[in-house]
């Protein structure tokens, strides 16, 4: 089964991030035959950016990466626009993606209303650049979190429309969302979810966070009314952390329903904190050991994109063929 997944450059990833995303990548390195992973730069420019910083912060999303767990020598680890391929397919598959399908997008919709100046072609081609991604590694199994799982099923229609107008050359790609945790909410609106663009950071724990500001954040976490520790739709807040914790824990959030049953908000979010600094600690300890060495991130990017490329390049060449362009193969 082929993995494949992409994550954005910054150096902010959150405790969505990792719960939602990271987790599974790691968990997933193994079965993946291969598992590839990918810093989507060319995505990040879609929305106003610093041209120095993207670059570090594609040093600063590897070495999170890295420390989280995943071992490029067990899975591909790769920065997007080393693989040129992503691009070209991006164009071959814009004759095959409906223009009403990229409409309807809501993170079209959702970011392009928050560009004070420019909303680029770019942000409205984004879906497509992410079809690109997945497809040009016929990939089996995307891992990620729920706000991606409308790109996803563009990307699935775009290989079913390419396969049906040139003949079975891609993958129809799954995408797996994990149980508990695909949609970790800010700490202050429970209603959003967490995400590097909140308007506040008070609601935002970051992966490279030093524990007291973690703790902070956590113990200062809205809850709901009442006093039980229980999952509801109307106790968003609550349901949160209890998401958060079991996930952390390794355990259900049935389990952290009963532990914390009769216990007040104060005692369980003082649980949560500890839990989610521990949770993070060592994650944050081996960043500050692999971000110091610029020089082997970039040789580990420049290797995993070698070995991408030779996938993907044969990909390419199928679906230049099966589309009649360039000389025949
Ligand atoms: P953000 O909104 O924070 O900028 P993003 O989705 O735009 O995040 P990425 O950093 O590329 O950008 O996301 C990486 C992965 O993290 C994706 O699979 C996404 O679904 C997942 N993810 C993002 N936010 C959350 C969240 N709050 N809870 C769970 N998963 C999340
Ligand atoms: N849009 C995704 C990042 C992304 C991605 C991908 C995820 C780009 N290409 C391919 C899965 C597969 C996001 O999380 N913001």
């Amino acid at each position: 089964m082929r993995i494949f997944s992409g994550i954005q450059p910054t150096g902010q990833k959150h405790l969505g991030n990792y719960i939602g995303a990271i987790r599974q990548y790691v968990e997933g390195q193994d079965k993946g035959d291969p598992a590839i992973y990918c810093v989507v730069d060319l995505h990040a420019i879609t929305v106003p950016y610093d041209p120095q910083r993207l670059r570090s912060n594609v040093y600063d999303t590897a070495a999170i990466l890295i420390a989280a767990g995943l071992d490029p020598s067990r899975c591909i680890l790769f920065r997007q626009s080393d693989v040129r391929e992503h691009t070209e397919l991006t164009w071959l598959l814009s004759s095959v993606t409906a223009h009403g399908d990229l409409n309807r997008m809501t993170q079209f919709k959702d970011k392009s209303a928050k560009q004070r100046e420019l909303v680029s072609a770019g942000l409205y081609f984004y879906p497509v650049l992410m079809a690109a991604d997945i497809l040009a590694y016929r990939a089996d199994m995307v891992p990620v979190g729920d706000d991606q799982r409308q790109h996803l099923e563009l990307a699935r229609d775009v290989a079913e429309r390419f396969n049906e107008r040139f003949g079975e050359v891609l993958t129809v790609p799954d995408f797996t969302i994990p149980e508990v945790g695909a949609r970790i909410m800010d700490l202050q609106d429970p209603t959003s979810k967490m995400s590097t663009t909140a308007a506040s950071d008070a609601g935002v724990v970051r992966v490279l966070d030093p524990p007291r500001t973690i703790e902070k954040r956590v113990k200062s976490a809205v809850t709901d009314s009442g006093a039980e520790v229980r999952r509801a739709p109307d106790k968003p807040g609550v349901t949160n952390l209890i998401e958060i914790l079991s996930v952390v824990r390794g355990s259900t959030p049935e389990e952290v329903e009963a532990e914390f049953d009769g216990q007040g908000y104060g005692t369980f979010k003082g649980a949560v904190a500890e839990a989610v600094v521990e949770y993070l600690a060592p994650v944050r300890e081996r960043y500050e050991a692999l971000r110091g060495d610029e020089a082997k991130l970039e040789q580990t990017l420049l290797d995993g994109a070698e070995r991408a490329r030779t996938i993907a390049a044969e990909v390419l060449a199928d679906v230049r063929d099966a589309m009649g362009v360039g000389p025949a193969a």
